[in-house]
């Protein structure tokens, strides 16, 4: 084992709860839990069968905390293969508080975030995209992100990442044989089979990258913001969407002055929406702040929906939100049907070119579903349910499989025009060590400290 400090932590989340679970990791846990835990039967924790509840209560010296059940866990078929205690206790913040106090002044440590799930990965159980996938699984907020939290908990990142640097260990090993036996003149024959192995696992590398912008949007939700000048409608957007009343709505202009973010679960895909203040000129200082923040938020937006008054005629203003949203994903809805048009076909066209639009009123709600289905439409084309390829969601991981794309065309460019054998094999230990930052078999400290902050706490 490398860690043998005893670590604790309260690993249900705080409120009122039927039980909360306190538990504890490492090779004192066994000998706290004993100090602190007098049972109803006969058999002590430590007497007490492995993997079996035993009834019991807590207690502080003579003070009586809590009435419990309680498990111990032997190494090493446990979440962290070392030994782990939980102490299932009344839920709500004070007898769990109180217990976990009582963990540390016996000589246990706080957890900190992730630690349980770092462990498991230090010691082997886990490897590093399982390990993350516990925390996607934690966070995910729609069933599509949570299936591929799924997919990855049970190994199929790390399944497809390995056969690859399978393929280039072979490359790297055919290489070596022909510097060490030179002699045997199977060079000639290398650099084709090397052409042919490259090739492949560009091929693969490639396949991950490009689903991998996908990916993402499954798992983190596609950041919608609603964009258009004050009253068009874009609160309204926003409430029908959430089927809430989440914004203020009122008819007068310039009611949202800040962004307010919230998530629709759209079939199962996520999408984080964000209501903004009505783009125009202002004084009006907050009103102001709000309007810059509204054009910040299209910056890391994979979708604008942006709202035209057709009730209205359109003013500078309208030109101004065209303007903003050239070049970027985007819905285009001309509110208000139910009302009488004020706008003319030309002016349409003038303000909009030859781009698609909606006619609808927010206000009936009847052309929700509509807008629903466009935004599905537009990022899946309705083939994600179905599809069982292997998503990589994750920034690092992306990141690390373009570094080892990269150094697998250097390695093509050098095979191309068969270069010296050993400059292949530079590029090579490049690719193998990018992919191997992927499952964690050559990942840095700072790589994993920087994983592992973003767990919950008892985790
Ligand atoms: N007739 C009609 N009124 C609508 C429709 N959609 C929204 N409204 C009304 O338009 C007014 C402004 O709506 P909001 O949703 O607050 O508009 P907004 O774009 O968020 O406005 P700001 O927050 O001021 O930028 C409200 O009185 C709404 O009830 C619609 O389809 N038809
Ligand atoms: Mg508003």
């Amino acid at each position: 084992m490398i860690n043998s400090e005893t670590i604790s932590a309260i690993s249900t989340a705080t409120g009122e709860a039927g039980i909360g679970i306190v538990r504890m990791s490492g090779e004192n846990s066994i000998k706290i839990a004993n100090e602190i835990f007098r049972p109803m039967g006969k058999s002590t924790l430590i007497e007490a069968e492995n993997r079996k509840l035993t009834y019991g209560h807590i207690y502080d010296g003579d003070k009586l905390l809590d009435e419990v059940l309680i498990v111990k866990m032997l190494a090493p078929k446990t979440y962290t293969r070392e030994d782990i205690v939980e102490i299932y206790c009344h839920g709500g913040i004070i007898s769990v508080r109180n217990i976990l106090k009582l963990t540390i002044e016996k000589g246990a440590r706080l957890a900190e975030a992730g630690e349980f799930t770092k462990r498991a990965f230090l010691n082997g159980r886990l490897d590093l995209t399982q390990a993350e996938a516990v925390i996607d699984l934690i966070k995910s907020k729609s069933e599509v992100s949570y299936d591929m939290s799924i997919k990855q908990l049970e190994g199929s990142l790390s399944g497809k990442i390995n056969e690859i640097r399978n393929e280039v260990m072979s490359m790297a090993a055919l290489i070596v044989a022909n510097i060490d036996f030179p002699e045997d003149e199977i060079v000639e024959a290398t650099y084709k089979s090397l052409e042919k192995d490259a090739k492949n696992v560009i091929k693969s590398l490639n396949e991950l990258i490009d689903n991998s912008s996908r990916g993402k949007l499954l798992r983190d939700g596609i950041n919608t913001v609603i964009l258009g000048k004050p009253n068009v409608g874009k609160s309204s957007l926003l409430n029908s969407l959430l089927r809430d009343e989440r914004a203020i709505v009122t008819d007068i202009p310039g009611t949202t002055r800040d962004v307010i973010t919230d998530f629709v679960n759209l079939d199962g895909i996520l999408l984080k929406i964000t209501d903004t203040a009505g783009i125009r000129e202002t004084h009006d200082e907050v009103e102001r702040i709000g309007v810059s923040r509204a054009k910040e938020a299209i910056n890391d937006s994979d979708l604008i929906i942006a709202i035209f008054d057709g009730s209205k005629s359109f003013t500078e203003e309208d030109r101004e939100i065209i303007s903003l949203i050239e070049n970027r994903k985007s819905i285009i809805l001309l509110n208000k049907a139910d009302l009488e048009r004020k706008v003319s076909d030309s002016e349409i066209k003038e303000l909009l070119g030859d781009k698609k639009y909606f006619d609808v009123s927010i206000l009936s709600g009847k052309e929700i579903k509509t807008i629903e289905d466009e935004i599905k439409e537009m990022f899946f084309k309705g083939e994600i349910k179905e599809s069982s390829d292997v998503y990589v969601n994750n920034l690092r991981h992306i990141t690390a499989l373009k570094e080892a794309k990269s150094a697998m065309d250097e390695v093509l460019v050098d095979i191309e025009q068969e270069m010296f054998l050993d400059l292949l094999e530079v590029n090579l230990e490049v690719a193998l060590a990018s992919l191997g930052e992927i499952t964690g078999d050559t990942t840095t400290e700072d790589v994993l400290d920087k994983v592992f902050s973003e767990f919950c706490i008892g985790k």
